[in-house]
């Protein structure tokens, strides 16, 4: 099989999460199929309550769609998981394992990315050799209901002081994404209004378009 061509994490825009609190095993094939359909950049499985072997069987459903989007898969917490799967990304939480563990997990050519919650955990990510960063939670989210939101202040401020691509998240959703990108947002994760939305492949495709 050919090596496929992934787009550099630089050009990435609009990062999408399957999100198993939202969505059920079953459901993760087609809804893997609307999100690359319509428009994510970036894919990441997130399954806080399933197994190890289940959550590998789902990497694994995703992997062959999102890799014929052209699509990089990113897994949430588990290196292992990433490292069998051959994932393109692996993402790791202020609580979980360091960056550079990360790293030599999943092997030179895999990125890591890391949530950040503050402007100082946002420095520290870059100065520990992440990829990319997560910065949230802009507003309260029943996706991660026990952070207190960060709000939007500090979105200019982490542009400047970080070089790597930022991901705003947190409550993001068609309604705020003027004001998240009035507040200086380039990159946006979107979870629960993606993968509760009448129609997925829309609601991609309209948050795409107003990207910048
Ligand atoms: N991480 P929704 S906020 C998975 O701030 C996740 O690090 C966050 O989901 C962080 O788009 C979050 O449904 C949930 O609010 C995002």
């Amino acid at each position: 099989m050919s090596t496929p061509a992934f787009p550099a994490l630089s050009s990435a825009r609009l990062y999408g999460i399957v999100d198993l609190g939202y969505c059920a095993p079953a459901q993760v094939e087609s809804m893997t199929a609307a999100l690359c359909e319509g428009g994510v950049d970036l894919l990441q499985l997130r399954a806080k309550k399933l197994s190890l072997s289940e959550i590998e069987k789902l990497a694994r459903v995703m992997h062959p769609i999102t890799r014929e989007h052209g699509v990089p898969l990113i897994i949430n917490d588990h290196l292992e998981i990433a490292a069998s799967v051959g994932s393109e990304g692996v993402h790791v939480g202020q609580d979980d394992d360091a960056v550079a563990k990360a790293r030599a997990a999943v092997g030179p050519g895999v990125f890591v990315g890391k949530s950040t919650h503050s402007l100082a955990q946002a420095v520290a990510a870059e100065a520990e050799g992440a990829d990319y960063i997560g910065f949230g939670p802009l507003y309260a989210t029943g996706t991660k209901p026990d952070y207190v939101p960060i709000g939007l202040h500090d979105i200019t401020e982490v542009h400047r002081q970080v070089q790597l691509p930022i991901f705003c998240i947190g409550g993001v959703n068609a309604a705020r994404l003027p004001e998240v990108l009035q507040a200086g947002a380039r990159r946006v994760v979107v979870v629960s209004a993606f993968l509760l939305a009448p129609d997925v492949q829309a609601y991609v495709r309209q948050i795409k378009s107003s990207l910048p």
